[in-house]
């Protein structure tokens, strides 16, 4: 392959993550600048064609493109504060929240950079598949004229102008894997106290999980709407059924926390007079902060 004919880009930060960001554009063909701060970390791409820069500043002037791959936003900060920006077109990978992502687009337009905030939606090994979904957030022109380098990382897409968007799906993200799995681990529990082993219940889980997933694009239609008529059940249906996990997770000694604190937010709704409504009419209750804890 011709490297030359590919963009050539730098990647800052080599930890798991930086490192098979970098490996990801040498095997696409991009010439590849990187820098870390434990040099050492760059031996195996060195030796796999990547370019060493001696200094944060020599790598950000290598390319016209420097991806950034830190432990968070204060690495970031904390690396490139003293550095010269003016002219570099930054993509920052580095995890972190929306505050933080919009705060980092002001400071490099301070620094005359071109700046797209990023989510990585994946583990090290699935860099440089499709499987490796990578959101992006800013100025879309800067998006499409990178579009084609970032792709060598997998699956990138561009969520919209505002620089915490990236941010904002990675936590909503993060909302849905924790919640998925925490309801699993609580059937899991359940099961196993009358002999069910985990992978015995985990198929079924899975359905489960899959076919709620299908109602998402009508549930997001009421939200959007702000009209949930209850068209396959109501929210004091849902609440009573809820009162039956609750009991039953007492009764097998099981913990109880997480079906307490759905029915608390039902039970909410409720008594707002939701009652007679579907599910998704919670969202009023998703949409303000909550109560510490349990009631
Ligand atoms: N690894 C993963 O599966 C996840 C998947 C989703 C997204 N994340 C985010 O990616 C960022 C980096 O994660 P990582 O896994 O590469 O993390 P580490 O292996 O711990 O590497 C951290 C790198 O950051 C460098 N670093 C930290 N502080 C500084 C600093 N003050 N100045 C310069 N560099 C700094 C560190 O350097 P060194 O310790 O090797 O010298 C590493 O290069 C992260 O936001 C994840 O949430 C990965």
């Amino acid at each position: 392959m011709n490297h030359e004919t590919k963009t050539a880009v730098t990647v800052i930060g080599l930890g798991l993550m930086g490192r098979a960001l970098a490996g990801a554009f040498l095997k696409a063909g991009h010439p590849t600048t990187v820098w870390n701060r434990t040099a050492s970390k760059a031996d195996q791409l060195v030796a796999e064609g990547a370019r060493p820069a001696a200094t944060v500043a020599e790598a950000i002037e290598a390319s016209p493109l420097t991806i950034i791959c830190l432990t968070d936003y204060q690495a970031v900060h904390d690396l490139l504060d003293p550095c010269d920006l003016d002219g570099a077109m930054l993509v920052n990978l580095t995890s972190g929240d929306s505050a933080q992502a919009r705060q980092a687009a002001r400071w490099a337009a301070q620094r005359g950079a071109r700046y797209l905030d990023g989510a990585i939606m994946a583990v090290p090994p699935a860099i440089g598949t499709d499987e490796a979904v990578i959101l992006h957030s800013g100025p879309l022109a800067d998006f499409e004229s990178h579009e084609a380098t970032l792709a060598a990382l997998g699956t990138v897409t561009h969520l919209g102008t505002d620089h915490g968007l990236a941010s904002l799906y990675d936590v909503a993200g993060l909302a849905m894997m924790w919640s998925v799995l925490n309801a699993w681990l609580q059937g899991t529990a359940m099961l196993r106290t009358a002999g069910v082993d985990a992978a015995t219940y985990a198929p079924f889980a899975m359905q489960m999980a899959v076919g709620v997933a299908g109602w998402l694009p009508g549930y997001a239609e009421q939200i959007d709407s702000g009209a949930f008529p209850a068209e396959v059940s109501a929210l004091e249906t849902d609440a009573r059924a809820m009162t039956h996990l609750i009991e039953e997770s007492e009764a097998l000694g099981v913990n109880a926390e997480l079906p307490r604190l759905f029915k608390a937010m039902a039970d909410r709704a409720i008594a707002a007079g939701h009652g007679g409504e579907q599910y998704p009419v919670l969202i009023d209750e998703f949409s303000r902060p909550g109560k510490a804890g349990t009631e």
